[in-house]
């Protein structure tokens, strides 16, 4: 398509479905604008005025009725709804409209509203404008219903603040699901009421033994509470039967020599080296103890119980231990996701295998979509935010690719798997390990601007992928970055505005 003019409707990231540009509609925000929703619109009518009112400094009331002439209206037609998720945004010199069959799609469209605003409405700070959303219509819907990234806090520990930063920043390209990975050899992030020593001698520790921490059973409401108001579901993980030297030091009887190991303090890429004692009932109080209080913290439908690289448990320990925690998992109501290896425990087609795998051939995998498993897919060679750029970036690993953001968005994540249909699989995620991320402003370095790839992957049709066009429209996420004080690492491969 010729490029006429310029208009951000140009520019969205995430691509929607479909963009028509009228650049002589831009409507203006002014003083006397105001933000009319009612019902269950109400809440991304106040967020959208919350966004608004920084940079503009203007009043934007949330009102319930009145003309339409010259204000934004939200609008949820739950008729739409049985044609799926999606929202219609018309932005005309005269008036915004936003109408989505679901709140969750409606949000997706006030975080298109924003990316149609200049940079500056980032800004913390009332600006001087104008205020011009850029005129013309959108219609648009997810490809997938899992678009997810994932953060180890267990490695290193993030505060509440920082999570919910990368809530907001994760938000604003449409993913909704944020992982959290709260358990590992090095760290226990969640306080676990009936066994308190996991939180407070688990959570003392951290690679490199720095200050470190964990989150209150009330903090992590809280982190919940402010992904939910974004319609991001947070999806717990507690990394089980290995990665659990945290857990071990802080409870010997879990041992089955009944002594606790040290804390696992190195740095570096050292993994599978701890199981729980698979043939002990204490390991099972412990398991279910914590996945009922975890449960308990989740509104989402899914726990994660990680599974991964469990090299040091048995092979029939490891079968028995997965189908007990399966168990557990359906009995405080949740659905189980593990990491691909859950599936050589031949779990029910109800369980989710999140793979992590480099290449698309997995005949484990295949075997068990053909039985019903659906899959999340994160190819360490594509979607894994803690591989380095390039030879040249200094934070990550490389042991399974270096990934600029050409890798990160040059695939596809519906026929990536060998033999995998696309309708068997829920979504896309990209997880964040942290041995080598140590600080907040490395944790936005390494996600962006791979992540906006991502999400874009996650959400857009397959048929609006083009790289030459996402380049273009991702510099002109680069000043919004910078107005919000998001690090980002200025890819070479991507046209940045001076
Ligand atoms: C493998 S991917 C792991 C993690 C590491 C990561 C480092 C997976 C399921 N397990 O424990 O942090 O590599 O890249």
């Amino acid at each position: 398509m010729a490029i006429v003019g310029t208009s951000r409707m140009r520019d969205l990231v995430p691509a929607p479905v479909s963009a028509r540009p009228e650049p002589d509609q831009d409507f203006r925000i002014g003083a006397s604008t105001s933000i009319r929703a009612s019902g269950a619109a109400v809440a991304a009518g106040e967020f959208l005025a919350g966004l608004l009112r920084p940079a503009t400094g203007y009043p934007l009331p949330v009102v319930d009725n009145g003309s339409v002439d010259g204000t934004i209206t939200l609008a949820l037609d739950p008729a739409g709804e049985a044609a799926g998720e999606a929202y219609r945004l018309s932005v005309r010199s005269g008036s915004v409209l936003v109408e989505a069959s679901t709140e969750a799609v409606l949000f997706a469209g006030v975080q298109t509203l924003r990316q149609l605003l200049p940079a500056a409405i980032n800004a913390s700070e009332p600006r001087p404008g104008p205020w011009d959303i850029s005129g013309g219509s959108v219609v648009d819907r997810p490809r997938f219903v899992h678009r997810g990234a994932m953060l180890d806090v267990a490695r290193h520990f993030f505060t509440v603040a920082e999570v919910k930063r990368f809530i907001d920043e994760i938000a604003r390209y449409k993913l909704n699901v944020l992982h959290l990975h709260l358990t590992d050899d090095q760290g226990w992030r969640i306080e676990i009421l009936s066994w308190p020593r996991l939180a407070e001698v688990g959570g003392a520790s951290q690679i490199g033994g720095g200050p470190s921490g964990y989150f209150t059973q009330a903090d992590y409401r809280e982190i919940v509470a402010h992904a939910a108001a974004r319609h991001v579901t947070v999806i717990p993980e507690i990394d089980v039967p290995g990665h659990v030297n945290a857990a071990l030091s802080a409870y010997p009887e879990l041992n089955a020599d009944g002594v606790a190991p040290q804390p696992f303090l190195r740095s570096g890429s050292a993994v599978g080296f701890s199981s729980l004692w698979t043939d002990a009932e204490v390991t099972y109080r412990f398991l279910d103890d914590v996945l009922g209080e975890v449960a308990a913290l989740t509104p989402g439908d899914y726990l994660h119980l990680g599974a991964d690289e469990a090299h040091a448990t048995s092979e029939d320990g490891y079968a028995t231990f997965i189908t007990r925690a399966l168990e557990m998992v359906s009995r405080h109501g949740k659905r189980a996701i593990g990491w691909h290896e859950i599936l050589t425990a031949n779990p029910p087609a109800s369980v989710v295998a999140q793979y992590w795998g480099k290449t698309g051939d997995s005949e484990l995998v295949r075997a068990a979509v053909a039985r019903g498993n659906t899959v999340v897919v994160s190819p360490s060679t594509r979607a894994y935010l803690d591989m380095k750029y390039t030879t040249e970036t200094p934070i990550g690993f490389k042991w399974a690719a270096y990934i600029d953001v050409a890798d990160a968005y040059g695939w596809d994540p519906g026929s990536f798997l060998d033999g995998v249909p696309e309708d068997a699989v829920l979504g896309v995620e990209a997880p964040l390990w942290t041995e080598t991320v140590e600080r907040f402003d490395q944790v936005e370095y390494m996600a962006f601007p791979r992540l906006a790839a991502i999400a874009e992957l996650g959400w857009s049709p397959a048929s609006a992928h083009d790289w030459p066009d996402f380049a273009r429209r991702l510099a002109a996420q680069g000043p919004r970055w910078t107005e919000r004080g998001v690090t980002f690492y200025r890819s070479e491969q991507v046209p940045w505005p001076d």
